[in-house]
């Protein structure tokens, strides 16, 4: 057992309110002092043992009542325990890390206003399908369920439930390993999720025989079952492909996430089809290759007439299958196209538009089973088709080529991102972090990515906030080197994280995309009284010195020239780094590429 000792400080005086919470905490405290007996165990140490029994190593969270202790006993059980200084921030790193390794990853909070800040980021793991373990530590449920006013005080199981996939409370140390174990299958199997595990105060000590302790402990077999799809559906699904004569393939998340790589590559290049990667599936196939049709999106999603949807949803991020995007004539038609959709959940397709071949399962037995199917002589798309493609996406290629050329003064998004660009590039195993509005749809259409789940963003939902957590998680799980392209606005919603980042002296370079405001910094107070605008912040606000404050590499970049070298420079040091790239401030537009969703009013 790890003891604390206590300090002089910790001695000296209390306050009536540090009083009261001794006394509330009064049985978890005598649990640290005396180390349980020796054929005892607790029940943070169930925990901690069920959590490495199934291969959990790391958590992400941020200490206090009741959960302080358990953070210090599982770095002394040789767990990576990552503290930060906001939950929200732990939450997303938590759900990010799920998704890069189909292990769920696990936050730890505080209760009420600690599990609160978890939940923003739990829900967000629930509606991007990340596998994510949220545990929260609460107040007596006697007390809670009066309502007689505990410490941080909340219904929080009640509240977690609508916004989880899976909810659970344990009251019992003997329950843990059940606990655990029901928390890990709710978050990985199907489609993943976020899970909530509601763990009170009063649990932690609670001391049961060691023995008795070890074999209540369930290692999880088989934690996401391959799922095989029917073979008629994977008949009826190759059957309309071979009738199409404009295919598309569309890749999501839910793809990347499968780590199925080399079938759904071989896939593609088998049948010729032209595909489309949705954000965080760029990388998947390289974004150079040659049936990547992402550079001519406007011109496929209408012309095509067989789609093959792949761990992607007809959301509001494919204008739900629908709609002019798609060749319809207006916003609720269809244009006509026919749906295959690989996915785990049978409950996906036809959510937005008739699928005619739902294929359901796993994604990596869906497309093995499909390519097995393909049989030895598939034709590839007809030539007018890949050649109508290619037109398009060169001329738009070239475009695009023209626009990075350019060095305006101030830097525009183009010109500061070129440089990003060729970054990325001779570092394909770098990891982007990207949210913003225009400094995430810029970066999203200008920065190829070379490998699978390399790119992660703000997902179905375009949460701002993920920034610094997903950073963190990134490095931590993958050591490999971090960019997180960052809205200025979009980075202030996680920019104490810096602090985090640190402390742990991980390789995350940040290079905020400097532009004065939300969406640009140009607006003004149209009274004209001194207010500013709601929109924009403090003129050339000195960002790289947030990184300086704590031992970091600050930058401030006003040139292409003067961003490529530090960036290149973090790149070569892997020392914290935070660059203040300085963009035009008129240079962005409403929402970036999403302006047709906002609200206007009629009357000006
Ligand atoms: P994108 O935003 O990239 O379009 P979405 O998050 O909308 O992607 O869609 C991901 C889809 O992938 C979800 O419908 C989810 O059910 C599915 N999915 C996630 N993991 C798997 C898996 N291992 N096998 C099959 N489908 C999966
Ligand atoms: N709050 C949350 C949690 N998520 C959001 N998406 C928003 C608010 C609204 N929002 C966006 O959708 S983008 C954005 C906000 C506030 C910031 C855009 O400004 P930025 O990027 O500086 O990050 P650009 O480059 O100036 O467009
Ligand atoms: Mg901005």
């Amino acid at each position: 057992m790890n003891e604390v000792a206590t300090t002089p400080a910790q001695k000296s005086a209390t306050t009536p309110a540090e009083d009261a919470l001794k006394e509330k905490t009064r049985d978890a405290g005598a649990a640290i002092e005396a180390a349980p007996r020796l054929q005892e165990t607790d029940g943070f140490h169930l925990v901690i043992d069920a959590l490495k029994l199934n291969g959990i190593d790391t958590i992400f969270g941020l200490p206090g009542i009741p959960i302080t202790d358990f953070t210090r006993k599982a770095q002394a059980a040789g767990m990576r325990v990552i503290s930060f200084r906001h939950e929200q921030s732990a939450g997303y790193a938590a759900s990010i890390a799920g998704y890069m390794t189909q292990k769920p990853g696990v936050c730890l909070t505080v209760s009420a206003p600690g599990f609160l800040n978890g939940l923003t980021a739990l829900a967000n793991a629930t509606t991007n399908c990340f596998p994510m373990i949220l545990i929260s530590g609460s107040s007596e449920r006697e007390v809670v369920d009066l309502q007689q006013g505990d410490y941080e005080e909340l219904d929080q199981l009640a509240i977690a439930k609508s916004l989880a996939k899976a909810a659970f409370r344990v009251l019992h140390a003997d329950d843990i390993g059940v606990g655990i174990a029901r928390a890990i299958r709710a978050a990985v199997s199907g489609r993943p999720g976020g899970v909530y595990l509601d763990l009170p105060a009063k649990l932690f000590p609670q001391t049961i025989d060691a023995e008795a302790g070890k074999r209540s402990l369930i290692k999880v077999v088989d934690a996401a079952p391959r799922q095989i799809p029917a073979p008629d559906a994977v008949q009826r699904a190759i059957g309309l492909l071979k009738t199409a004569k404009r295919p598309l393939i569309i890749l999501g998340k839910g793809a990347a996430y499968a780590q199925a790589d080399a079938d759904i590559r071989a896939l593609v290049e088998k049948t010729g089809i032209p595909y489309v990667p949705m954000s965080m599936a760029k990388g998947l196939l390289p974004d150079t290759h040659e049936q990547s049709a992402a550079a001519a999106r406007s011109y496929v999603l209408p012309a095509a007439d067989v789609v093959m949807l792949i761990g992607a949803r007809l959301n509001w991020l494919l204008s739900h299958g629908k709609g002019k995007t798609w060749g319809g004539k207006n916003a609720k038609d269809w244009g006509g196209q026919k749906f295959i959709q690989i996915d785990i959940s049978p409950q996906e397709a036809d959510s937005n538009v008739r699928i005619d071949a739902p294929v359901v399962g796993d994604i990596g037995s869906c497309v093995s089973a499909v390519l097995a199917a393909l049989g030895p002589s598939w034709s590839k798309p007809p030539a007018d088709w890949l050649d109508a493609i290619a037109e398009r996406r060169n001329k738009n290629i070239g475009k695009m080529a023209e626009a990075l050329a350019k060095n305006p003064t101030p830097m525009n998004f183009h010109s500061a991102l070129n440089v990003v660009r060729d970054i990325v590039k001779a570092n394909p195993d770098a990891i982007l972090v990207n949210e913003g509005a225009n400094a995430l749809d810029f970066t999203r259409s200008i920065v190829d990515m070379y490998k699978p789940r390399k790119r992660l963003d703000v997902g179905t939902w375009g949460v701002m906030g993920i920034g610094m957590g997903f950073s963190v998680a990134a490095a931590v799980v993958s050591g490999e080197q971090v960019i997180a392209v960052e809205g200025d606005s979009a980075f202030g919603f996680s920019g104490m994280e810096v602090e985090t980042i640190c402390r742990y002296n991980l390789p995350v370079c940040v290079v905020i995309m400097n532009n004065n405001g939300v969406y640009r910094g140009d607006e003004v107070n149209p009274t004209g009284a001194a207010d500013p605008s709601p929109l924009v912040f403090v003129k050339d606000a000195r960002y790289e010195k947030l990184m300086e404050a704590f031992g970091g590499v600050g930058v401030k970049a006003t040139t292409p020239t003067e961003l490529r070298e530090a960036l290149d420079e973090a790149v070569r040091s892997r020392k914290p780094t935070l660059i203040n790239a300085v963009i035009d401030e008129g240079a962005g537009t409403e929402s970036g590429r999403i302006t047709s969703l906002n609200p206007t009013a009629k009357k000006k």
